[in-house]
């Protein structure tokens, strides 16, 4: 079909206590003179379960159905734990992440890229990183040591609309999931 795409990605928010934490910290990297770069916005502050991208209005009624599906599997909600930051060269961002990411989580992913793979969608390859960027157009030489484990409530995920606009990035909740409990 024709008509207009919206760029959408699925998408879990921290609750109020993660994210200060992690806005925190994003402050405290920007004036890091080790490193420098733009600090993501609190408000924006998010984890990617699997990115989508450009999609019509057909693609995104798609999207709805396939997560419907899983959406109504949910078993309650599940804690998720930051434990690094780090720095990824190639593309100059610092994040937030762990090595040890809740199997909650990960089935959470596999169950959307399965979903969506079968729905016609194409997804990135790559294995799933799980990582909550902080900083963008970083450069640093040092990366600092996560002060303490940033302990995330995963409640609900969702689907967000993406914009680009002269103030930044702006996301907008499509629909959301509860994950019970
Ligand atoms: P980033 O934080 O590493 O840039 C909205 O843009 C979200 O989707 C961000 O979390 C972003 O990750 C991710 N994203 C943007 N483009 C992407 C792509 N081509 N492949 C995977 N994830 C992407």
């Amino acid at each position: 079909s024709t008509g207009k795409t919206v760029r959408v990605f699925f998408a879990i928010w921290p609750d109020n206590a993660a994210q200060e934490q992690m806005a925190g910290l994003a402050t405290r990297l920007r004036l890091d003179p080790l490193c420098g770069g733009r600090k993501t916005k609190g408000d924006n502050i998010h984890l990617t379960l699997v990115f989508v991208g450009e999609v019509d209005a057909v693609g995104l009624q798609t999207l709805l159905e396939a997560g419907n599906k899983i959406g109504n599997a949910g078993t309650g909600g599940f804690d998720f734990v930051i434990d690094a930051i780090r720095y990824w060269k190639h593309n100059q961002i610092v994040y937030a992440t762990t090595d040890k990411a809740p199997q909650r989580l990960t089935d959470l992913v596999s169950a959307l890229q399965g979903a969506l793979s079968a729905a016609g969608f194409f997804l990135e390859q790559r294995p799933y990183i799980p990582h909550i960027t902080l900083m963008k157009r970083a450069s640093c030489r040092i990366v600092p040591k996560l002060p303490e484990p940033v302990v995330w409530r995963v409640r609900e995920w969702m689907l967000v609309k993406s914009e680009q606009t002269s103030d930044g990035s702006v996301y907008t909740p499509i629909h959301r999931w509860s994950l019970g409990g």
